[in-house]
């Protein structure tokens, strides 16, 4: 399976987030990366090769105009207000009893467009975030071209990210990007299917009313787990949507036998909707040591979890999403792909 991948991801390395009351160094760092890609070098897993360049139209498809112009222009405000020493960062949101205005300074804007203060965004976050989606598109590509399948080694990641919105580490939608490109580009159906600790709210938001996107998503209960406000079971879509959205939150602790079955029911929904393509948003944080995560996958899983994927008998797009146990997400990672490409 070729991987395509960009140095440029490490453009994207935030100071801090904040979680569980405090600050700590970002969980999504660069790192992640270069384990992922050593294990594709140590398994010759395949070629690796750099993306091409598509510009902010296939980005406009998904996202607003406004959305894609606060981010391009988000960290020079931030400077001219705060100065360089810290990351931008929003503290205050939109939320009930408050108007949704946009703000004309730079805090306010913040705020508007974000859900959460662990997505921070630097100087060179720009050229990260617009280089993943090349990343992802050129999958698509390639895809298009005759793969059957293709590793997009994405980050930052973007499934939380909705058309002008961002927040859960995710600027730019990746996945959703891709998936309005394979329907851009001649498909007339598309799954998503979002494997990610985390549900995709983001993915889901995006593409709620259309019946040409199938997403499916296997996640934490938004009950208990991040983010909290989306992702519940009785989400099925709406209008010409409804039927096509379909969650699976399951509890902290959850183990394979409960999560296979999950896949299961994912998969066979996925077949009936015959799609002409499937993007997997690919996350690894349902692996037993995540640091942030309560699932407790194994290794070993991960290969089966590839081997269930591929009997859908689709070209296959994964995007990279989540996963935090840096020691094995190279591991647990291409066990995934492998699973798939061994078959
Ligand atoms: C991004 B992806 C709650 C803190 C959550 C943000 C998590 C973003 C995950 N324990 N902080 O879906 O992997
Ligand atoms: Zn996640």
């Amino acid at each position: 399976m070729i991987t395509i991948y960009s140095e440029d991801h490490r453009l994207h390395h935030g100071q801090y987030e904040l979680i569980a009351g405090g600050f700590v160094p970002p969980f999504e760092n660069p790192t992640r990366l270069d384990i992922i890609i050593s294990r594709l070098k140590e398994k010759n897993f395949g070629e690796i090769k750099p993306p091409n360049e598509y510009g902010l139209d296939p980005i406009l498809r998904v996202h607003t105009e406004d959305f894609i112009n606060f981010l391009r222009t988000a960290y020079d405000e931030w400077y001219e207000l705060h100065g360089g020493e810290k990351d931008a960062m929003p503290i205050t949101w939109p939320t009930r009893h408050l108007r949704q205005v946009v703000p004309k300074g730079i805090n306010g804007k913040l705020g508007y467009y974000s859900f959460d203060a662990a997505t921070p965004i630097t100087s060179t976050t720009w050229q990260a975030i617009t280089s993943a989606v090349n990343v992802a598109l050129t999958g698509v590509d390639l895809i298009k071209e005759g793969q059957r399948a293709v590793f997009s080694l994405c980050r930052p990641p973007g499934h939380h990210a909705a058309k002008d919105l961002y927040a859960g580490y995710c600027f730019f939608n990746n996945a959703a990007i891709a998936t309005q490109a394979f329907i851009d580009k001649g498909a007339e159906r598309v799954a998503i299917l979002d494997i990610d600790y985390h549900h995709g709210n983001g993915t889901q938001a995006i593409f709620y009313d259309r019946s040409d996107v199938l997403f499916v998503s296997l996640h934490g209960d938004p009950d208990q787990e991040y983010p909290y406000f989306l992702g519940y079971k009785e989400e099925i879509g709406t209008g010409k949507g409804e039927g096509f959205n379909k969650n699976f939150p399951m509890p902290w602790g959850t183990l394979w036998p409960v999560y296979k079955d999950a896949l299961d029911q994912g998969i066979d929904s996925i077949q009936n909707f015959k799609p002409d393509a499937l993007v997997v948003s690919t996350g690894v944080d349902t692996f037993e040591k995540d640091p942030i995560s309560k699932f407790k996958l194994k290794s070993e899983n991960y290969l089966e979890m590839g081997n269930m994927i591929e009997s859908l008998s689709l070209p296959t797009l994964f995007v990279m999403e989540g996963g935090y146990a840096v020691d094995e997400i190279g591991i647990n990672t291409v066990n995934l792909l492998s699973g798939f490409e061994e078959a």
